[in-house]
């Protein structure tokens, strides 16, 4: 996993500047919009971006950053929707490659399978900025750079409030774990980064299953978990609308969700905000989906011929439920 900054990938990018054309790329839907920028040597910029689906509250606020961002940035935005399917991102990323956008950006559903696509577009000559999901590539020259999280440490951040929650619990402290998309950074990292810290011997990890990162996926799959265990304490959910889901499963099977089972989620999106402030998730981890500007500002920069570093970290906060409260009046999305 490129994560780290590698000295040796400077690597020299030889830019398209050519304005990109119409047309729409095969696979999900697709869309342009904004007025154009200049980038670098003056021409327009157009920016083609594959986003993973529409599966969750993060999703689509971390949409409406991009689409809002382009806008304000005057960058002409080729915008395709990939219904949370790899082959539908690599159509797109072709299509952006045949119309010769100035760069290419996406959010990749899952971290392996894009070699191929990926060196098609540095023949191209067209810079690939990873936004959200990172990436296990054998070059990492593939890609300028990731905007986005560190999931291993929103791992370990929830694992740590778990560990003071129940440190006075003798045990056993039976988890239950919801899991993101199967093969996507976040979900291989934040559990990664959760049992790095939770690992003192009365915690049991019962059940672990994807939920897909959808309100449906953890209401489904945590009604089967409620089905053939009765003692879970703990819910880790890897993110707020599986949470959410498992919420009515939690309270269908007559048990109350903060209370007999206590929930730990990340995200931080308003309807999860509104859960915790009620007291039925216990505690968040933030994960930011307003990427949108620091893309731009990116794509811009590359484009005049600067290297970024390999990884541009977003910022992230932790709330309590009192904490949510507070801040549920400024939270954007
Ligand atoms: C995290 C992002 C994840 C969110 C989910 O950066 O990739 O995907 O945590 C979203 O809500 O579906």
């Amino acid at each position: 996993m490129f994560r780290k900054t590698t000295a040796a990938v400077a690597g020299i990018l030889v830019l398209a500047l050519t304005s990109g054309c119409g047309g729409s790329s095969s696979g999900g839907s697709t869309a342009t919009a904004g007025s154009s920028a200049a980038g670098g040597g003056g021409k327009a910029i157009t920016l083609g971006f594959s986003q993973v689906g529409s599966e969750s509250g993060w999703r689509a606020a971390n949409t409406d950053s991009v689409k809002s961002a382009a806008a304000a940035a005057g960058v002409t935005l080729k915008f395709s929707d990939a219904q949370q399917k790899q082959e539908n991102q690599i159509k797109a990323i072709r299509s952006f490659i045949q119309q010769k956008v100035d760069v290419i950006s996406f959010s990749p559903v899952v971290t392996t399978g894009w070699d191929t696509v990926l060196k098609e577009a540095k023949d191209a000559k067209i810079p690939v900025i990873l936004t959200d999901r990172s990436v296990e590539v054998s070059d990492p020259s593939l890609y300028v750079t990731l905007v986005g999280s560190d999931f291993t440490l929103e791992g370990t951040k929830a694992g740590t409030w778990v560990n003071t929650e129940f440190a006075s619990a003798a045990g056993p402290v039976n988890i239950a774990e919801l899991q993101g998309t199967t093969g996507s950074a976040p979900a291989i990292e934040r559990k990664k980064g959760f049992f790095s810290v939770v690992t003192d011997p009365k915690f049991k990890l019962v059940a672990s299953q994807t939920g897909d990162f959808t309100r449906a996926g953890g209401k489904q799959v945590m009604t089967a978990f409620l089905q053939a265990h009765k003692d879970i304490n703990l819910l880790f959910a890897h993110n707020d609308d599986m949470a959410l889901g498992a919420i009515e499963a939690i309270q269908a099977a007559g048990l109350t969700p903060g209370k007999d089972i206590k929930i730990i989620s990340i995200d931080a999106v308003h309807d999860g905000m509104q859960a915790l402030s009620d007291g039925k998730i216990s505690h968040i981890v933030e994960c930011s989906p307003l990427l949108g500007p620091q893309l731009m500002d990116t794509a811009k920069s590359v484009l005049s011929g600067a290297t970024p570093e390999k990884w541009i970290k977003t910022n992230e906060s932790e709330f309590t439920p009192a904490q949510a409260k507070a801040e549920l009046p400024n939270r954007k999305y």
